[in-house]
């Protein structure tokens, strides 16, 4: 595949931009090669700037559950862009926005817009530490909740990527009340209550794990989670930056049945444009600035261009059944490649919820992936590396990192689908 344009751009990047990219996963760091420079993307699929077509599984990390330029999408911000894109005054897009997703969720009473999960949740923390008076939280390894400095301990996505012990530059006395706990691990958090009583402020979970590969959270795990903070007078914090509007149009806690005091949001609520949320009980949100004394802020929060984007997006997929429709096509995605790799003796994990899934290639048969410890263990990085470049080379682009999920969207079509199917197949059969 010729990759030189790609390649030459690489190069100047990384003159200019650290590693040559503004996000570390996108350097392709952990399964090497030439990261692909984007010209276009249209539905399901991304050209890059050699002209080579990809059917694009990535889809922003998440938010393009719609597609790459869709037209709604792409009609309401051109007209919101003639109307002026930001007044660092309110607009009534964004009591829109909240609207929508506050009818959506059930937990959330109110919500607050920022301009990325980062914010999303290091706001939800401080506001849950304001809320108790307590500085301790509690995290999961292998949980990814952005860059804030608190959360980069043990963490997924990028960090895990590129086997980083986390963070130089964070103070210890910063991450000295962070807490890190084995993901899926109920008992190691009543420990950790019963060694701090009335000294944890906050538990942040991904319910279903999307950072450290594909990690569902077990049923009894998050509602036992649920059960410790209320009996402990600890915030309950679900980061659905992810799961939010891609677990299913509840997010992962209408799934799981769960009614976290904090939700945090992101990706898909912004249509592909930069935007994060914190919600939840009015009790706990009423303490954030200016209505109380937590203070949070941000110049282009709720801008009018995200609150556009993410209001095309999600009244496109509330109400109709173009949600069901994507999940269809997830789970024959995901539960295909589990049965292809069984026929063929290769070891994989698959798992999906609604449009998103994930794939581990495992060292050997009969082992189980249920938190970082044997993702680390098990999964098989470097016959995902092969897998990774083999689909490149079909015009298929996965997460350029093991420990990733994958997202489908309302564009992508059974052909795309099949034809995934097909050399997904061709792959497993090499590799017998
Ligand atoms: P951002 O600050 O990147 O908008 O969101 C941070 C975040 C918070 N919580 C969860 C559960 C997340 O998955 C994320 C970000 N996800 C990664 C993908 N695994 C973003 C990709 C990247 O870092 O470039």
């Amino acid at each position: 595949m010729n990759t030189k344009r790609s390649g030459e751009l690489f190069e100047h990047a990384k003159k200019l931009i650290p590693g040559g990219v503004n996000s570390p996963v996108r350097a392709f760091g952990s399964v090497g090669g030439v990261p692909r420079f984007v010209e276009r993307g249209k539905g399901a699929n991304i050209w890059d700037i050699d002209g080579n077509r990809y059917i694009d599984y990535v889809l922003s990390w998440g938010p393009l559950i719609l597609g790459h330029a869709h037209p709604a999408v792409v009609k309401t911000l051109r007209e919101t862009a003639e109307r002026g894109t930001s007044f660092g005054m309110p607009t009534m897009l964004e009591s829109e926005l909240a609207r929508v997703t506050v009818d959506a969720m059930p937990s959330l009473e109110m919500i607050r817009f920022v301009n990325s999960g980062t914010e999303a949740t290091m706001s939800a923390l401080r506001l849950a530490r304001a809320h108790t008076k307590r500085d301790k939280i509690v995290k999961f390894a292998g949980c990814y909740h952005g860059h804030a400095d608190m959360l980069l301990v043990q963490a997924g996505s990028g960090v895990a990527t590129l086997g980083l012990p986390d963070s130089p530059g964070v103070p210890e006395g910063t991450t000295a009340d962070t807490i890190v706990v084995p993901y899926n691990d109920l008992e190691a958090v009543r420990e950790v209550f019963s060694a701090a009583p009335g000294e944890i402020a906050a538990v942040i979970v991904e319910p279903i794990a999307g950072n450290m590969g594909f990690v569902k959270g077990k049923r009894e795990f998050l509602s036992g989670l649920q059960t410790l903070c209320k009996d402990n007078d600890a915030v309950f914090i679900l980061d659905e930056v992810m799961t939010g509007f891609r677990a299913g149009l509840g997010g992962a806690q209408r799934i799981y049945g769960l009614d976290p005091d904090l939700t945090c949001l992101g990706k898909v609520i912004g249509g592909g444009l930069p935007v994060g949320a914190y919600g939840g009980k009015r009790e706990i949100m009423r303490s954030v600035a200016p209505a109380g004394p937590m203070y949070q802020a941000g110049t282009l929060s709720g801008n009018p261009l995200a609150m556009s984007a993410g209001l095309a997006t999600l009244r496109t997929l509330l109400g109709s059944g173009v949600f069901d429709e994507v999940g269809g096509k997830t789970a024959k995605l995901a539960e295909s490649v589990g049965a292809i790799g069984k026929e063929n003796g290769i070891p994989v994990q698959t798992g999906h919820a609604g449009t998103m899934f994930g794939t581990y290639f495992l060292r050997r048969d009969g082992v189980e992936i249920t938190d970082f410890e044997t993702a680390k263990r098990y999964a098989d990085t470097d016959r995902y590396k092969k897998f990774f470049h083999a689909m490149l080379e079909e015009g298929i682009y996965f997460a350029p990192s093991q420990f990733e999920a994958g997202f489908v969207s309302s564009e992508h079509t059974d052909d795309d689908i099949d034809y995934t199917l097909k050399s997904i197949e061709n792959f497993m059969k090499m590799e017998r």
